[in-house]
């Protein structure tokens, strides 16, 4: 199916008819539409089965909606302006502006947006498997990029003993020092969901990190409810059983939502420029402009800000070493 072309014209004129119609929906006195339609109003993108969006109302109700033409990809997790046309459906006329995307390349290298508006990642490590710092530093990259906050969950907390206690605890020590929130969880022993919830709360988030760390296992725990809500989507959408390559956002019972999908899971980087891999090291990114060479490839160049750091303990080696893979890694794949 190829995509209608529109040109940098209509482009701006649809902008345009979406502004106003923002506006409008804002304008509780305008309560008359063309076409049949009930009055624009705001909602929530709760997931996609198909070309239908579910979308919640302000009042709760989920409403099968689709979507108005040109109005580009929209995703869980997206803000929008609806009207209704029967009991129960509508029509998705105007996206708001978004804070943040999450894409993922797909078929041809075309990036898919899979979810709207986040605003914080929980990346989940475990004790066993150990954690793999280059992995939390590359997820620290594409949070600080998104961007949304990073929370660090080390899972599994129960496994702790003799051998793997002192690289958990310099783990710990290291992202705290950094200013990161480290969370200790473990569903086993009921430990870290007071302290994870509070950090969740008011807050669109997703877990991310890699298969075995426990995510599903978080998500049951701090979600009793998913498979409830599954089936109301399902009914909502009148087309059965939710396939789960699209996102859905769900509201936590303490406050906050949380966005998940096998996909957004597994959300990696790409397309990562130097900037942006220097805006995932917080405390390498004030360094890196006091080398004396502009082009300092932070190898044995003379006055090496980041050599003088990493000497001096200000800087941890294992970030410095991290910082340059990733840029070699990046490198590499642009050229
Ligand atoms: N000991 C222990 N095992 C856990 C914990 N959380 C998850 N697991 C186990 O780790 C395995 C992987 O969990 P799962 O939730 O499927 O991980 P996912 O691949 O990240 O979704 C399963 O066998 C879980 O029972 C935990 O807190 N402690
Ligand atoms: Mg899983
Ligand atoms: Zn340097």
């Amino acid at each position: 199916m190829s995509k209608r072309r529109i040109s940098e014209q209509q482009k701006r004129r649809i902008e345009l008819i979406h502004n106003q119609r923002r506006q409008r929906a804002q304008d509780t006195a305008s309560q008359t539409t063309s076409d049949n339609l009930g009055p624009e109003q705001p909602g929530r993108v709760i997931t996609q089965f198909g070309k239908t969006l579910i979308v919640e109302a302000n009042n709760g109700e989920l409403i099968h909606c689709t979507i108005r033409q040109n109005l580009g990809a929209v995703v869980s997790g997206d803000f929008i302006v609806w009207q209704p046309s029967r009991e129960n459906s509508g029509v998705v006329v105007a996206v708001e502006s978004r804070t943040s995307l999450l894409q993922k390349p797909g078929f041809g290298g075309k990036l898919k947006p899979m979810a709207a508006n986040i605003n914080q990642i929980v990346i989940v490590t475990s004790v066993v498997p150990e954690p793999n710092p280059y992995l939390i530093d590359r997820y620290l990259v594409a949070a600080e990029n998104l961007p949304a906050t990073p929370i660090i969950l080390i899972n599994k907390i129960d496994l702790l003993n003799d051998e793997n206690k002192n690289t958990i605890e310099t783990l710990k020590t290291l992202y705290t020092n950094l200013g990161y929130r480290v969370i200790n969880a473990s569903f086993v022993i009921d430990q870290g969901f007071s302290q994870l919830l509070q950090s969740l709360q008011n807050q669109t988030s997703i877990f991310v990190g890699l298969s075995g760390v426990g995510k599903s296992s978080l998500i049951k725990h701090l979600l009793p409810d998913m498979d409830i809500r599954i089936g109301e989507l399902s009914a909502a959408s009148g087309e059965g059983t939710h396939t789960t390559t699209h996102s859905t956002l769900y509201h936590l019972a303490q406050g906050g939502d949380l966005i998940d999908s096998p996909g957004v899971r597994d959300f990696g980087l790409w397309n990562m420029s130097a900037q942006d891999i220097l805006q995932g090291f917080r405390e390498i990114k004030p360094l890196a402009a006091q080398c004396r060479f502009s082009d300092c490839a932070h190898e044995n160049e003379p006055d090496c800000a980041l050599l003088h750091a990493v000497e001096e303990g200000k800087v941890r080696k294992q970030r410095f070493v991290n910082y340059k893979k990733m840029l070699a890694e990046y490198a590499s794949i642009r050229s």
